[in-house]
């Protein structure tokens, strides 16, 4: 099949998804044809099946906001043209779905009639696109979608709490690929130069928005630390970042927090991870908790959102009410303080991680994509 795929392109749960999909439809010979402003980053290696196509957006003084979507939209319509791409497959509705919804108008203008997938990620439906400015142009590019995706059971429950959705939502999970890197003895191991063999590590990996909860991921480390050794890795950058060293310098933990920034190294990182704190306000899904998982780490994690489908409570990890600190830090201290239940929740972790294979999950987007183009959706 011939699939064009629509994403932000940033560090970021749905980029990254729509990057791994792209690449592993790829490996099984679907033509693939990445379409965004710049090219995603974890999309390395362009070959025979990978194509990137760049949407530029010209500045003109008269515009206070250059035209993303227009811009998008006119794309979409002359790579479909030029590769008879047969399917658009969009991650994240704002403004994907609607600059999607435009391009198949005009190529039904020209008699060319292309399907639209709709995947939805999380803040789409939860943060950005509920707001009243959005929702009524959210909603109507959801509903005229012609397949429409969720990331998780409680994203699809929220968006259909949320909007008039009047399409079928599909349940998609997000996935991982489990190759052999996992616990591959090759990758160099840097953590001496972290910690102490002595020390915990403990790590938390997001882009450090107000909804990820920074400040109780430090409240959780710092109560931590107090008991046992242990270093906190935070990888990623963001808004909250500047005000989370700020209250590391306030709790004297400093000494012990490293700020790694958007690190090109998160496997490695993972690889020596003892634990993962991601006590988010909200998450459809949480893919920072299942990446870790894949490298037999355990996460600690608030229980909103879709992060019970994922973090499995007293097996993976633990779960705790969102901004129950004293929880989260009791429940890592149970775990990391005895050695053999630290090992029962690495192998658990890892198995739960396994039944999110992308060998597992695939099929289902082929299936969907086979089904839309035969018309039977
Ligand atoms: O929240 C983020 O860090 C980024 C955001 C995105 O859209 O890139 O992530 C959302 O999509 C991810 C991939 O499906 C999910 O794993 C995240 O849980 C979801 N974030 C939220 O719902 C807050």
């Amino acid at each position: 099949m011939k699939i064009a795929i629509v994403c932000y392109p940033t560090f970021g749960g749905s980029g990254v998804v729509a990057t791994e999909l792209g690449l592993e439809l790829a490996k099984r010979g679907h033509e693939v044809h990445f379409i965004t402003y710049s090219q995603p980053v974890r999309l390395a290696l362009l070959g025979p099946n990978v194509h990137y196509h760049e949407v530029n957006v010209p500045e003109y003084p008269l515009f206070h906001y250059q035209p993303y979507e227009l811009a998008l939209s006119s794309k979409l319509v002359d790579m479909v043209k030029l590769y008879d791409i047969e399917i658009l497959h969009v991650h994240y509705a704002i403004p994907h779905a609607y600059a999607g919804y435009m391009a198949k108008q005009m190529l039904k203008d020209e008699g060319i009639e292309i399907p639209m997938v709709t995947t939805l990620h999380g803040t789409d439906i939860t943060l950005v696109g509920n707001h009243p400015f959005y929702k009524p142009a959210v909603c109507f590019s959801i509903n005229k979608s012609d397949v429409v995706t969720s990331v998780s059971e409680s994203l699809k429950q929220q968006t259909y709490d949320l909007f008039n959705i009047t399409k079928e939502i599909h349940v998609i999970p997000n996935f991982i690929e489990l190759n052999n890197n996992i616990n591959d003895p090759t990758i160099p191991c840097m953590r001496s130069a972290i910690a102490k063999s002595s020390e915990r590590i403990i790590t938390h990996v997001s882009n450090f928005r107000k909804v990820k909860r920074i400040p109780d991921v430090v409240k959780i480390f710092a109560k931590i630390q107090e008991k046992i050794p242990a270093k906190l890795l935070m990888v990623g950058d963001g808004p909250e970042k500047a005000a989370a060293e700020e209250l590391c310098r306030k709790l004297g933990i400093l000494d012990k927090v490293l700020f790694l920034g958007n690190s090109n190294e998160v496997d490695q990182i993972l690889s020596y991870t003892d634990l993962f704190l991601l006590p988010s306000e909200t998450e459809s899904f949480g893919l920072a908790a299942l990446e870790a998982m894949a490298w037999s780490v355990p996460v600690i994690s608030s229980n909103s959102g879709g992060l019970p489908e994922v973090n499995i409570d007293g097996i993976s990890g633990f779960l705790s009410p969102v901004g129950d600190v004293d929880s989260m830090a009791a429940n890592a201290l149970s775990i990391l303080e005895d050695e053999v239940t630290l090992a029962q929740f690495k192998a658990n972790a890892l198995k739960i991680a396994k039944t999110f294979d992308i060998i597992n999950i695939l099929p289902l987007y082929e299936d969907l994509y086979k089904k839309v183009l035969n018309k039977e959706l």
